[in-house]
């Protein structure tokens, strides 16, 4: 078949594009999920593997990881739980001890049948969840009231066979999380845990990822069914217009406790149930990041959980001494480094300053510091904001006081950005055909409601579609004045509190 020149040179020009991996080829605004997937390769973040759903987390993304954990399990340690590491695999008969619950969710359990080429004698399940893995030996090792309170944590994979879309991050086949564990004497103690764990993670998303959080109680139909009562922190993609459950703690009150007969002798001698609370937050959190703050130019990284804050790049023109720059570049990463910044220099002499500064600008790395022969005789460097682009030349014996207001300005810059946005997709409705144009129009939705399930399930039933149900979000805490007489949008029946709805992830 003939090509036409021009065809020929365009898909030459793609594959330079493709081979240097300079820029994006979907807008974020246009193609959000193609962007994202691509935004999630092309940042180094994630590496498609060869089975649908499992994704390989590289560094990047492991460093993100790391600092989010650093800052929560410190916190929790503050809180005296301890860590624990409890088996991957669970036998059949534990796991349907809790079957009340498990039904709705058995489809996803993943099942080791074999061992070689023998089936084996009992199959085991690989956890999706460590209720029933960890459950038994809370009852075995809580007798009396002096070992209350038990505060279990642990930092591992889990492994929910999804069968809906897979996307990195937001939903994977195998995901690593923290799952907390705890059983007090009285509700009282763990109804203000699950608010401690709540405010934790409102922090993991507001202090360290720049996103603003919606804390709040989940309804009925969305709460975890073998629990009590359930917390979320919700966040919001204004792209596609979909609320996304950042976190969960649960108040199991004593339903796990009966199941699995966890009980203790009170300070009165009398036998006792104890209350539960389990409590969890995911690598989903990295892929709210990369959908809130990335731009067509890649990902963009909060300063504070970014692996490298601050990049540095040679400028050596022609006729420059290349060798001073070089050394200036790597007296200044030095410098930054000693200061307590995450700063690195990129010195390769197979790329040019340009390609360097994309593919960093890809990779998110908050600030950019330039150095060329002008910089090095005016004992300056240039720097280059990757969130607005904003540039400015800073003498280098202010340097480490500038970077430090710099990246602090971008932290917050982040999150203020981001929560303009939010808020610009908040649409307070009163009526359902307020609530229909809403939701047509991607917004977060925030109205009256009857609090009741059957309201709920209809309000899905009749929002289904191609782009999914709406459903509650959450009732956030922080709730507005209701006004006596106000009504339900969906039922017409009077209403007892705001609730946020929307589509979800
Ligand atoms: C999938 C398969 C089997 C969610 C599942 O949220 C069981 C489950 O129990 C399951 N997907 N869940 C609910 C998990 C509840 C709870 N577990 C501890 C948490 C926090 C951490």
């Amino acid at each position: 078949m003939a090509t036409s020149n021009t065809d020929t040179s365009n898909a030459r020009k793609k594959e330079v594009k493709k081979e240097t991996r300079l820029g994006l080829t979907y807008k974020k605004d246009k193609d959000f999920g193609e962007w994202y997937s691509e935004v999630c390769v092309a940042g180094e973040m994630i590496e498609y593997y060869d089975i649908s759903g499992c994704y390989i987390l590289r560094p990047w993304t492991m460093a993100i990881w790391e600092t989010l954990q650093a800052f929560f399990d410190a916190e929790i340690k503050k809180m005296n739980v301890k860590n624990v590491y409890f088996p991957l695999f669970v036998t059949e008969n534990v796991l349907q001890k809790e079957k009340d619950h498990i039904e709705g969710f058995a489809p996803e359990v993943a099942w080791v049948t074999k061992s070689g080429q023998s089936e084996m004698e009992i199959p085991i399940a690989i956890r999706p969840t460590s209720e029933t893995v960890m459950y038994p030996y809370y009852s075995k090792w809580i007798r009396g009231h002096r070992d209350l309170p038990l505060k279990l944590n642990q930092w591992c994979n889990v492994v929910r066979w999804e069968f809906s879309h897979p996307t990195p991050f937001i939903r994977s086949r195998e995901f690593l999380w923290q799952e907390g564990h705890t059983a007090f004497a009285t509700q009282d103690e763990a109804d203000q845990e699950v608010l401690e764990i709540l405010e934790l993670y409102r922090r993991i998303y507001e202090e360290f990822l720049a996103i603003p959080v919606i804390k709040g109680k989940k309804s009925e139909l969305e709460k975890f069914a073998g629990g009590f009562y359930t917390t979320s922190v919700e966040a919001f993609i204004p792209n596609t217009g979909r609320g996304i459950q950042g976190a969960t703690s649960h108040c199991l009150g004593q339903n796990f406790a009966k199941m699995f007969e966890i009980n203790f002798e009170n300070e009165k001698g009398e036998k006792a149930m104890v209350w539960q609370n389990s409590w969890a937050y995911s690598t989903r959190t990295i892929g709210v990041m990369v959908m809130v703050h990335g731009d067509d130019k890649g990902l963009v990284l909060p300063p504070k959980v970014a692996s490298v804050q601050v990049i540095v790049i040679p400028v050596p023109y022609k006729d420059a001494d290349t060798q001073a720059i070089f050394d200036a570049c790597r007296s200044t990463v030095d410098t930054l480094c000693k200061a307590g910044f995450r700063a690195e220099v990129d010195l390769r002499d197979n790329y040019s300053p340009g390609w360097k500064y994309s593919h960093w600008e890809m990779k998110g790395v908050p600030l950019r510091i330039e150095i060329g022969p002008k910089d090095l005789a005016n004992k300056q460097v240039r720097v280059v904001c990757r969130d607005n682009g904003a540039k400015m030349d800073i003498p280098m014996h202010s340097l480490v006081e500038q970077v430090k207001e710099i990246l602090s300005n971008i932290q917050e810059s982040l999150f203020n950005a981001a929560k303009q946005k939010r808020e610009a997709c908040v649409k307070v409705i009163n009526t359902w055909d307020e609530f229909i144009a809403a939701l047509n129009n991607k917004k977060l939705i925030l109205a009256p409601w009857c609090d009741e399930e059957d309201v709920e399930k209809d309000v899905k039933a009749r929002t289904k579609g191609e782009h999914g149900a709406a459903k509650t979000l959450c009732t956030p805490f922080d709730q507005p004045r209701l006004p006596e007489g106000t009504l339900c949008f969906a039922s017409g029946k009077p209403a007892k509190k705001w609730t946020y709805w929307g589509r979800s992830y």
